[in-house]
């Protein structure tokens, strides 16, 4: 439980953590070392690494191993299937596509890879994975019944549900590169719902301090940034930002 707890507690007396995704097929492993030592120097709190498509195998554990030699931060597993898991990283995130219409992505993809998170020994934070609109590559490859964005009542019906089959932590993901983050009364309304003992994760299409602002002040516990790092040329001074339009 040290890495849950160690966010848990970054929320209780910080306010919001921030997490960078790298997904392991958008750069060589160095360039994924440099982009995580850059995104922690600018305060980042920690490493999420994960792909839709080729993100597995080799690559995943090189990416790994080269973020864990440049950084200390905890690296956290995203996995897209069950290709997405990895001995090197210190915990993952285990967690159900509860809106796919594909039972793979609610339970098959997990019950095969649960043998292998327990030999390695990562620690496995539970969490309710819900794609909304447009939902981008991972909405399509995972079968997602897409959560209209303008229909908070059912972010906060599959949110509550994943509460109540014992998930700790609820993501509303509008998809890597969407025009638009999740909406900040979706946010608002699926945080009410599920109290302070439940955390909630934001991602997908967050590009500015004000949008990462938004979704903080609305609600989210954690924001998830990952396509900005790929864009920008000072990733340093980018999360810098974001940090300063999110924490206390
Ligand atoms: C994708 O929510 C994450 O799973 C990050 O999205 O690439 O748009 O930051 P972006």
């Amino acid at each position: 439980m040290e890495v849950e707890k160690y966010l848990n507690k970054i929320v209780e007396d910080e306010g919001t953590v921030h997490l960078t995704l790298i997904d392991p097929a958008s750069q060589t492993p160095e360039e994924a070392g440099h982009i995580a030592h850059e995104a922690v120097s600018g305060g980042t709190d920690a490493i999420m690494v994960g792909g839709s498509t080729g993100a597995g195998g080799t690559i995943l554990d090189q990416t790994i191993e080269q973020i864990k030699q440049k950084v200390a931060k905890p690296v956290i597993l995203f996995p897209g299937n069950v290709d997405g898991i990895s001995p090197k990283a210190d915990a993952i995130f285990f967690m159900s596509l509860l809106n796919s219409r594909d039972v793979n992505f609610v339970a098959t993809n997990q019950m095969i890879g649960a043998p292998l998170v327990y030999k390695y020994g990562i620690e496995a934070i539970s969490m309710a994975y819900l794609i909304v609109e447009p939902g981008g590559t991972v909405g399509w490859v995972g079968d997602a019944k897409l959560i209209p964005k303008n229909k908070p009542e059912l972010a906060v019906a599959y949110s509550l549900a994943g509460k109540y089959l014992g998930m700790h932590y609820t993501y509303l993901e509008a998809g890597s590169g969407a025009s638009e983050p999740i909406k900040p009364r979706m946010i608002a309304a699926t945080k009410k719902a599920l109290g302070s003992s439940n955390k909630l994760i934001v991602g997908g299409g967050i590009r500015s301090p004000a949008d990462s602002g938004k979704c903080a002040e609305a609600g989210a516990d954690m924001i998830v940034t990952g396509t900005i790092v790929e864009e920008t040329s000072d990733i340093k001074s980018k999360v810098e930002e974001i940090i300063k339009a999110i924490k206390q």
